[in-house]
Formats: C-alpha cells, sequence, structure tokens
C-alpha cells in the first residue's frame, strides 16, 4: 500500500499481527499493538553472494535507510570451523562459530545500531535511548556519539557486566541505574521515549533488526546457507532478525534454503523455552529471571512472537541449559578453540552439545553457533569462575616452584 524508496528501494512497516502497512516510520509497535517488521516490496541487489565480506554495509540494497550510514566497520566477523567441539560431539556433525563479539563494540549489537542510529539521524532525532542489560547500552553509546547525538541509557542496577557499563559511560551516555530488572526498565524507557521524543533503540524497533539480520547474509555468503543455526535468546530480537534475513535471500532468489532456528536460553530465564516446549505461540513472562549470563536475563522477550515463529516456520527448536553447562561451555570453547566469549554467548555452544546428548541433532547436519559478545564484555565473572592469578616473589625461584 504505502512505501518509501531508499535508492531504489521501496518498502514499508508492516504488523506482523494484523497485517496493516505504515508509511510513517517513527513507530515501533502497530496501533493494534502488534509488532512491526520492514517489508521489503522491491530493491536492485546491489551484491552477490560471492564470499568477498565487506561488512553490514555490503548488503545496502537490503537495509532501509535513505542517508549515508553512521557506521564504525561492523560486521565481517570471523566464521570458525571447530573441528576440536566436532570431536567431543557424540554425533558426526560440521560446527562453525561465528564470533560476534569481533565487532567494533565487542556485540552483535552494532550491527544494529549502525542501522538504528542512522534512522534515528534520517528521522531527525537529537536523542536516543534504550534500556539494556548491557550489550545495547555499550553499542548505541558508541553510535550516538559518532553521529553527535545524546544516548540515555536504563540499566538494571547491579546487575550489568563491568565491560559493558564501561564501555556505555566511556562513549558519554547519560547511565540510569534502576532498581529492578530489565523488563521494567524497558517499560519506563518506552514510556520516557513517548513523552520526551527520544528514539528507541530495543530491539522492539523493526530498523535495528535489519541491521541484525546481515548475520545470515554473511553466513551465506562465506559458506552458504547451514542446516542449523544455533544462538542465545534474551529479548529474542536476534533469532527473528537472523531469520528474516535468511527468508530474504530466498526471496529475492540468493539461496533456497532456511536453517533450523534453534533458541537457547538460561534455566533461570527460559520463557522462549517454555512456550516452544508446550507448542505455545506466545510466553508467559518469567517473573523474576536469574542467570550468571546477565546479558540474557530477561523474562519478558519483546520479540518472543515473531522468535516462536522462525523456530516453528524454520522447524527449529529451543532448549535451556543451566548456569554451570553455560560456564562449561564457555571454558570449552576459550581452551579448546582459542574463542573468548561471555557468558550468553557460550549459551549457543551450550546448547548444541545438550541438543546431541539428546539425540536431537542429525548426523552430517552443518551448523552454525553465534557467539553474540566478546569474553572482555565481563571481567568479574571470569575470576569468579577460574580463581585469581597465582602471585609470587620476583624472583626466578619463586616462580620456577609454581610452574
Ligand atoms: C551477548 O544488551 O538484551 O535475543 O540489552 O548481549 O536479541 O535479545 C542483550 C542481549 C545474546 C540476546 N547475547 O539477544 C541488551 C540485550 C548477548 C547479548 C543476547 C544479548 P536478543
Amino acid at each position: 500500500m504505502f512505501s518509501y524508496t531508499a535508492e531504489g528501494m521501496e518498502y514499508c512497516l508492516k504488523c506482523i499481527e494484523c497485517g496493516r502497512e505504515y508509511s510513517r516510520e517513527d513507530m515501533y509497535t502497530c496501533e493494534c499493538g502488534g509488532l512491526l517488521e520492514v517489508l521489503i516490496k522491491e530493491t536492485k541487489l546491489s551484491f552477490k553472494l560471492d564470499g568477498n565480506l565487506k561488512g553490514v554495509w555490503k548488503y545496502k540494497s537490503l537495509l532501509p535507510v535513505k542517508i549515508e550510514p553512521v557506521t564504525l566497520r561492523e560486521g565481517n566477523t570471523p566464521l570458525y570451523r571447530c573441528k576440536k567441539i566436532e570431536d567431543m560431539l557424540n554425533v558426526k556433525v560440521e560446527v562453525y562459530v561465528k564470533h560476534e563479539g569481533a565487532n567494533p563494540s565487542g556485540s552483535f549489537k552494532d550491527r544494529g545500531m549502525t542501522v538504528g542510529v542512522t534512522k534515528a539521524i534520517e528521522l531527525g532525532k537529537s536523542a536516543v535511548a534504550c534500556a539494556s542489560t548491557g550489550n545495547t547500552s555499550a553499542s548505541m553509546a558508541m553510535y550516538a556519539a559518532k553521529a553527535g547525538i545524546k544516548a540515555y541509557v536504563l540499566l538494571p542496577a547491579g546487575k550489568v557486566a563491568l565491560g559493558k557499563v564501561a564501555q556505555a559511560l566511556m562513549h558519554g551516555a547519560k547511565v540510569i541505574g534502576i532498581r529492578g530488572n530489565f523488563d521494567q526498565a524497558l517499560k519506563i524507557v518506552r514510556e520516557v521515549c513517548r513523552t520526551e521524543g527520544f528514539y528507541l533503540l530495543n530491539s522492539v524497533n523493526p530498523f535495528r533488526l535489519e541491521g541484525q539480520k546481515t548475520i545470515a547474509f554473511e553466513i551465506a555468503d562465506e559458506i552458504g546457507v547451514p542446516d542449523r543455526i544455533i544462538l542465545p535468546v534474551g529479548n529474542a530480537g536476534n533469532i527473528s532478525a537472523i531469520y528474516k534475513g535468511f527468508k530474504e535471500l530466498v526471496r529475492f532468489g540468493l539461496t533456497d534454503k532456511i536453517p533450523k532456528m534453534t533458541g537457547i536460553q538460561a534455566k533461570g530465564a527460559n520463557p522462549v523455552f517454555k512456550a516452544v516446549k508446550e507448542g505455545r505461540d506466545d510466553i508467559e513472562a518469567v517473573k523474576n529471571p536469574e542467570t550468571v549470563a546477565t546479558a540474557i536475563r530477561i523474562g519478558q522477550p519483546v520479540n518472543a512472537k515473531k522468535a516462536i515463529r522462525a523456530i516453528y516456520e524454520s522447524e527449529g527448536t529451543a532448549e535451556e541449559v543451566s548456569d554451570d553447562e553455560i560456564i562449561n561451555a564457555q571454558k570449552i570453547l576459550a581452551s579448546m578453540e582459542g574463542i573468548g566469549v561471555e557468558p550468553a554467548s557460550a549459551a549457543s555452544i551450550a546448547g548444541l552439545i545438550k541438543l546431541a546428548e539428546k539425540d536431537e541433532i542429525e548426523r552430517g547436519e552443518r551448523i552454525v553457533c553465534i557467539t553474540t559478545g566478546h569474553l572482555l564484555k565481563d571481567p568479574e565473572t571470569v575470576i569468579r569462575v577460574c580463581g585469581k592469578p597465582i602471585e609470587v616473589d620476583a624472583s626466578v625461584d619463586a616462580v620456577k616452584a609454581v610452574l
């Protein structure tokens, strides 16, 4: 019905519930309350899946912005084949890890923020805001700094990993700790954005997810479409975005299959897992979410409906993992493969190990696990689980004595 043109591209916002289309772009949900997504109606593809990764903006012809992007060269993250992990599993599969911790701020959020902050500028906004378990705030603060606009961040006080708070502060955001959890912080920031005119950059913002769908594009670009994607699920934006990316590749004739989208949650914050296990289309909120993986300590994921659809439509699944399983997987990745990730990201590997043990992975599958954030994001957990370094006197003998 309505649409905008961005360099030969026609798109609009469409409600995933009632199907209504909007020409306006400065909105986050439909008047019926449903989630919105960007529907690309037409575009002239300006890239090929030729294995030559160049970052998020290689895929500009599927990204709905109309101005020069605010970019810090996000994307183009490494995809590692992990043969030692393959050998460890009781089923013969190919395992790859796409390490999103290698983005400029150390998490996958940068892919969304380069598009989201560009959209904020395009819409003439002078301030952006988000609630965050940490990474969203770090990334948003960084891109807002680059764009020269204000950033307001609401965090669950005392529950955000140190590295992430440090980033938000140093990049110049106004950082406000809420005595409550992420879900409460999100409710508050949505209201503050409405009354103050700030641009909301949580993943309820459909433009942010457009950037994140480039994870799918890069994987397909490098190794083709795998059989399965495994990733951690918090607010459930990323799984929805990656699924949308794979669907668009099929729609525009670049690929011909969709991987099984497999979402992993922490046991103490598992509403999507429970809904999928019970065959429901929506979640029941977890009131007091708790997990060592603070990034995914979320009880009421805002994108749950999109995520659950992605799982059902792709014939994927969901799984839950304990804090011990998460830390164990974090150690395995770091010590056996040289890939340093934060606890939430290790949930993807913990999920792979668990699904293999339960015989839910088929022999011969090609699997890509997404590790969403860097090890250095959460140094305090590392010290807690690995212990402090040994300290000795400054002599050769003292050092030799502890080798
Ligand atoms: C490392 O920063 O929600 O399912 O506010 O930081 O798309 O929410 C972080 C989420 C996985 C979950 N891994 O992604 C935030 C926030 C890491 C994360 C997730 C997050 P979604």
